[in-house]
């Protein structure tokens, strides 16, 4: 039995039912699927502000997970908000969202386009492709202009559809990267209108990492991503001491 624990980073609980119920549609019989919003946070990740105050709940998430004895990690948020630092906790394997749907994307053709929420993440969204390499095959990101909690409206389908068709059309791209763990169950819909492959980062990072575990491979733990050197955190953060 492998255990995943999929972390959603705001605190939006039917979000996190809805990255859950996505996942375990597409894990393995023998995998346990454990979808958790931390206890602290932003309802909605959208900015870098957001973000920064995302992280510690997704470490205490993963401090959790180790006692619990968790085999791998997702952070299903589309800015993989602190994905180095999980690393660093977890001696399992951690995958996020975008650096999974991103690393599909490029097995299933040369350019991709990513449709993303708010234009101010647009930004993020580059600087991940950057950092994962696949700045090249990021034919375009493209943003609907949809706060994330709008996302549950049936009307921000059709919106997130057209853009895709759009962006399709506009980057010349061979499959379209959805840019939100909210996009998670638009996928099928999506690929239906765009006739290319559309990967939702939830359904990817959750392979991705149930075959690292089953491989038995796990975070290289010799160099930067060894646990942190014991110290004190003083304040709000003083749970935080390893
Ligand atoms: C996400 N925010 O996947 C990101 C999407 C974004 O709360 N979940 C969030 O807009 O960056």
């Amino acid at each position: 039995m492998t255990h995943l624990k999929v972390i959603n980073p705001n605190t939006a609980l039917a979000m996190t039912a809805s990255i859950g119920r996505c996942a375990r549609a597409v894990a393995c019989p023998s995998t346990v699927v454990t979808a958790v919003s931390p206890s602290m946070g932003p309802e909605s990740i959208e900015s870098h502000y957001d973000e920064a105050l995302a992280v510690p709940g997704v470490l205490a998430e993963i401090a959790a997970g180790e006692r619990e004895g968790v085999d791998g990690y997702v952070i299903a948020c589309f800015g993989d908000p602190g994905l180095d630092a999980a690393r660093e906790l977890a001696a399992g394997p951690v995958v996020g969202i975008a650096e999974a749907a991103m690393h599909a994307a490029t097995l299933l053709g040369r350019g991709f386009s990513v449709v993303t929420t708010l234009s101010r993440t647009v930004g993020r969204a580059w600087d991940l492709a950057h950092r994962y390499g696949f700045a090249a095959a990021c034919r375009g990101v493209h943003a609907c202009d949809i706060p994330v909690l709008d996302l549950e409206d049936p009307a921000a389908r059709k919106t997130v559809t057209e853009l895709c068709v759009a962006a399709v059309e506009r980057d010349g791209s061979d499959a379209v990267v959805l840019g939100c763990a909210g996009m998670a169950d638009f996928a099928a819909e999506v690929s239906e209108e765009t006739g290319v492959p559309v990967i939702d980062g939830v359904t990817a990072a959750t392979k991705l990492v149930e075959s690292l575990v089953t491989l038995g491979l796990r975070t290289g733990k010799r160099g930067e991503y060894a646990l942190p050197r014991p110290k004190r955190y003083s304040g709000l953060l003083r749970d935080f001491t390893i």
